[in-house]
């Protein structure tokens, strides 16, 4: 990283500072805080819910032989308990790119299909709600993922498309800067920047499924994190600096996000999975994998209604934030939104079927 960290942060400076940024800490206080920045156009487009499940619903696959490859390499690292990297591998992925008419594009990587086991196991420390239980295999076809979380510079191209169902605002993030990920959108928001991009583009572009957004963060792996059994401010964007996941030592704190590809990426060359911002997924919150969960890899959306009825339109959110711990932050782990929340811990990223 080029970057030189904040100096190490104490929890109430830091609840101080993130109080700045629109509500307490991380992703996890999120819901407790009872922050909800509900506009006029978020009631709005809630009476809109069943259309816009019918476009989750609706997907075309891209046509990947229609497309201009290029092939990318990169380093990936495995941590020990401590946070020692105890291997180092050269991997390489391919991508194409989608111009979006600024000057900036949107980087689309090729996932390749296959089957994994979704959810945490007894022995893995982090899941305090049992909401990754009981683990479940699924298989997914091929797709595509975008690289990185969705970027400031990226929103702003496509803010700046006509309307179909919202306004958007060019700029909401509280930390600006072009190549930073976008937060403060809401769910709605992110289905509305699907939905621009797609009529734009002429290719069906949505939220990830989250056992896709799970699929594609593992990329193999079968530890807590796709670095392996811990994280350190080395590896990833998040409050490092308390509740060490395993034995590694406390780590500097940024508190704010940082450029997409600041880190090493995993084994499918996606960066950014682990923390940064956390990344709303399509699928409705269900408390965990009881019932019957799609596994095929589509969308959960129907509701769960085991919840009170005030959480049952609350969406999926992946990967924990830079204010989040890093139990928070690993490849199993699941938390929720109300959908017309919006936070500075809280982005998107892009996903596409693939012929194959
Ligand atoms: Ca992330």
């Amino acid at each position: 990283m080029n970057y030189s960290p904040n100096p190490l942060l104490n929890r109430r400076s830091l609840l101080k500072l993130a109080a700045l940024a629109g509500g307490s800490a991380g992703l996890a206080t999120l819901l407790s805080s009872r922050l909800s920045y509900s506009a006029d156009q978020n009631q709005a487009i809630a009476k809109n819910i069943e259309a816009i499940e019918e476009f989750l619903r609706q997907i075309r696959p891209v046509d990947s032989q229609n497309l201009q490859w290029t092939e990318y390499s990169f380093e990936t690292v495995t941590v020990d308990r401590r946070g020692q990297i105890i291997d180092r591998r050269q991997g390489s992925a391919r991508s194409w790119r989608e111009p979006l008419g600024n000057g900036s594009e949107l980087e689309m990587v090729a996932i390749p299909g296959g089957s994994f086991r979704r959810g945490s196991k007894n022995e893995e420390r982090g899941d305090h709600t049992s909401s990754e239980k009981p683990e479940n295999s699924l298989t997914t076809a091929a797709f595509f993922l975008s690289k990185y979380p969705i970027t400031q510079a990226q929103w702003r191209a496509i803010a700046q498309l006509p309307k179909i169902n919202l306004e958007l605002n060019p700029a909401p993030s509280f930390f600006q800067g072009d190549n930073l990920p976008v937060e403060r959108v809401s769910w709605y928001e992110a289905i509305e920047f699907c939905q621009r991009l797609s009529r734009a583009t002429g290719k069906d572009y949505r939220l990830a499924s989250e056992s896709r957004w799970e699929y594609a963060c593992r990329a193999g792996t079968t530890t807590p994190f796709y670095c392996g059994e811990t994280l350190t401010s080395e590896r990833a964007n998040y409050f490092a600096v308390y509740d060490p996941y395993a034995e590694e030592p406390a780590s500097a704190y940024l508190a704010r996000t940082t450029p997409v590809g600041s880190f090493a990426p995993n084994n499918f060359g996606l960066y950014d999975m682990h923390g940064n911002v956390g990344e709303w997924c399509a699928d409705s919150w269900h408390r965990n994998y009881e019932g019957t969960p799609p596994l095929d890899g589509s969308a959960w959306l129907d509701r769960d209604t085991r919840l009170q009825p005030r959480y049952r339109s609350a969406r999926l959110v992946r990967g924990g934030s830079w204010g989040d711990e890093a139990r928070h932050l690993r490849s199993a782990n699941r938390t929720f939104c109300l959908p017309d929340q919006h936070h500075s811990v809280l982005g998107l990223r892009v996903m596409a079927d693939s012929t194959g």
